[in-house]
């Protein structure tokens, strides 16, 4: 059976999660801290982050590249575009939002959440302010002049879909939601994706894991 090597509430391992739960495919999770830094793990991630993907002697580091491997080894159901453009399009959104806005929304993830309750340390409120009111913005102005103001970006339900959601839960246990008067369709996508029945799966038992109710 495939193992996933990470735990519940990361954006990435919820990516991968998510995805195999929509193919139907059975996984087990292997509790894989991150920053934990475990050499044992390094042996099989270098760089020591979540997630990793274990099938036998088969191994595959980054959610990218594991959620990639799972559409070619499982292609049902289809869960990147097909079109050559479109799929380019969904590569890209997948890219910036694990990359800045995933710095951005799990900096205020980490501020306000993590710190408190793994470190016992107050948030760096001048941090979030920056984060929330100059850094975001920009990123929130671009995605809500390309996502649809009624079903998802490439009609059915993508990664692209994901990809772009999945930061903003992790923003949302911190306390924060995109403010649907200034960026209605983004909020709206967030709320959809939401309600997909997989990703409220993977939601719960992250609720279950963080001891509270989303
Ligand atoms: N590009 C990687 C990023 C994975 C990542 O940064 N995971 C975080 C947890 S949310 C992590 O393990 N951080 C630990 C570290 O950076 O050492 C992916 O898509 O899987």
């Amino acid at each position: 059976m495939i193992k996933i090597h990470g735990v519940h509430g990361s954006p990435f391992v919820r990516k991968v999660f998510i995805m195999l739960a929509m193919k139907g495919v059975d996984y087990e999770i292997v509790p894989q801290m991150p920053f934990s830094g475990s050499e044992e793990y390094k042996k099989i991630n270098p760089l020591g982050k979540i997630p990793t993907l274990v099938d036998g002697d088969f191994t595959l580091c980054d959610s990218k590249v594991i959620c990639r491997y799972l559409e070619a080894a499982y292609p049902e159901p289809s869960l990147y575009p097909t079109d050559a453009k479109e799929r380019a399009t969904a590569d890209w959104y997948e890219e910036l939002s694990g990359t800045t806005i995933t710095e951005l929304a799990t900096g205020i993830f980490f501020q306000r959440f993590m710190r408190p309750r793994v470190f016992k340390q107050e948030p760096d409120e001048e941090l979030i302010e920056k984060i929330v009111t100059k850094q975001l913005p920009p990123m929130l102005d671009y995605l809500e002049a390309r996502v649809p103001a009624d079903g998802f970006v490439f009609g059915e339900f993508t990664m692209a879909d994901l990809s772009i959601v999945s930061p903003f839960i992790n923003a949302s246990y911190a306390g924060y939601t995109v403010d649907a008067a200034v960026w209605p369709k983004l909020a709206g996508l967030i709320a959809r994706v939401r309600e997909v029945p997989e990703v409220e799966g993977v939601l719960d038992a992250e609720a279950k894991t963080f001891g509270k109710a989303r």
